[in-house]
């Protein structure tokens, strides 16, 4: 049967209702009492909206236009919708309940249907409130752990993990990373940086100016450019997370791809920070109290559950040869350490900034969030090797602000 579905175009708010009953037939629609909206959380590249009926059912479409939201000159692939529904997918499987269920997805209108979370915030607008979650360090290292590892050469056939690097190749995507994390925050070589005028100085002696950070950087954007090591999210931070009380939900994984494992584990820890930024700047001194615990737990519970994951799950019989564990384990904190600091760099002076910092309307206090970012981004990345727990990444925050605060 024909549909105007069959060929691609943008919907909007008026579309998605008939769009929703024509795919989403899992679902038993009282059609007469069905409403949409666009939610007040959106990302930088996508189209979503809400659909509920009177009957309590209700789900997100989620769907790729031609260009990114953020910018009309960026237009990445359209695949980008299919690769993040089979990657929630795939990720649903390793860490069950932790990720939205998809209904369907569909490559011809580039939409998916994503189970409605409404009922959770979006984690980052509750860290502009300032609350505090007192699972969320057991959640995400939890998410973290078995996603990473269960996709790895250490657990997964070599064979079978090859053609998933296959499948979830994404050059457009890898590319926007490869630009706005790993590169423009260091020479604004596209000259889309947004940086805050009164730092400008400041960004162009510690950022623009140092060519031993651009060395570091240099080698870390080539290990993520060649090191298929996991299937990471490739976009971990606080906005591609649902929160409550009792439950994450992570989203938004179309920057997934074979990667460092690192890459995730640094934009959690870096992300943690712009909410220390924010908390701050708002003198919420126990909420800040409470991101510097999280950032230790979070690591601490990465790395056992990580080492007790790896003595349960290993099938590759090298990486059971003595040694090895402790070896692999070096590497994934050592990239966690320098995609930190690459994270809170690009967050801070590269084309998609954090509400969490820009909204920091005194002039002192915004200087101060976005020099604690660059000096614990630099400490990350110049000293890859010494954060070994998690209350070694915690404490370069507290240095990091001290340094910041004689700058002012
Ligand atoms: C052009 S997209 C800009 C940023 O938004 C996404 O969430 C990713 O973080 C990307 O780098
Ligand atoms: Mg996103």
């Amino acid at each position: 049967m024909m549909s105007r579905f069959d060929h691609y175009f943008q919907m909007n708010v008026d579309d998605v209702i008939e769009y929703t009953l024509e795919k989403a037939t899992e679902i038993d629609w009282d059609r007469d009492s069905m409403e949409a909206v666009v939610p007040d959380s959106h990302g930088n590249l996508n189209y979503v909206y809400r659909i509920w009926d009177g009957k309590g059912h209700s789900l997100y479409i989620k769907q790729a236009g031609t260009e990114t939201r953020i910018s009309k000159d960026m237009k990445p692939s359209k695949d980008r919708n299919r690769l993040e529904s089979e990657i929630i997918m795939l990720e649903d499987k390793f860490a069950p309940g932790m990720v939205p269920h998809i209904y369907f997805f569909d490559t011809v209108m580039c939409a998916c249907g994503m189970e409605d979370c409404s009922d959770f915030m979006v984690m980052r607008d509750a860290m502009l409130r300032h609350e505090t979650f007192p699972r969320f360090a057991d959640d995400i290292s939890t998410f973290m752990v078995e996603t990473l590892l269960l996709s790895s050469d250490l657990v997964m056939d070599h064979k079978e993990k090859k053609e998933l690097i296959r499948k979830f190749i994404s050059p457009d995507l890898c590319d926007i990373t490869e630009k706005l994390v790993l590169m423009e925050p260091y020479n604004d070589l596209n000259q889309r940086n947004n940086v805050f005028v009164p730092n400008a100085d400041f960004i162009e002696r510690e950022l623009y100016n140092d060519p031993a950070l651009h060395l570091e950087v240099a080698k870390l954007k080539f290990k993520f450019m060649t090191d298929a090591q996991a299937l990471m999210h490739g976009d971990l931070h606080t906005g591609s997370i649902f929160i409550r009380q009792d439950a994450t939900k992570v989203f938004d994984s179309e920057f997934g791809t074979y990667a460092p494992m690192g890459y995730d584990v640094g934009n959690v820890v870096a992300n943690l920070i712009f909410a220390y930024d924010n908390g701050l700047a708002a003198g919420a001194t126990a909420f800040c109290d409470w991101i510097l615990e999280t950032i230790e737990k979070t690591m601490d519970l990465f790395i056992e559950k990580f080492s007790k994951r790896f003595d349960e799950a290993v099938t590759e019989p090298m990486a059971k040869v003595a040694g090895f564990k402790e070896w692999y384990m070096e590497g994934i904190l050592n990239d966690t350490a320098g995609y930190a600091g690459t994270e809170l760099h690009r967050r801070t002076v590269g084309m998609a900034n954090v509400v969490d910092v820009t909204s920091i309307a005194d002039e002192q206090k915004r200087l101060l969030a976005e020099r604690i970012n660059i000096f614990a981004g630099k400490d990350y990345i110049m000293h890859q090797s010494s954060f070994r727990t998690g209350a070694d990444f915690a404490a370069a925050v507290t240095k990091a602000k001290e340094a910041a605060e004689k700058t002012l």
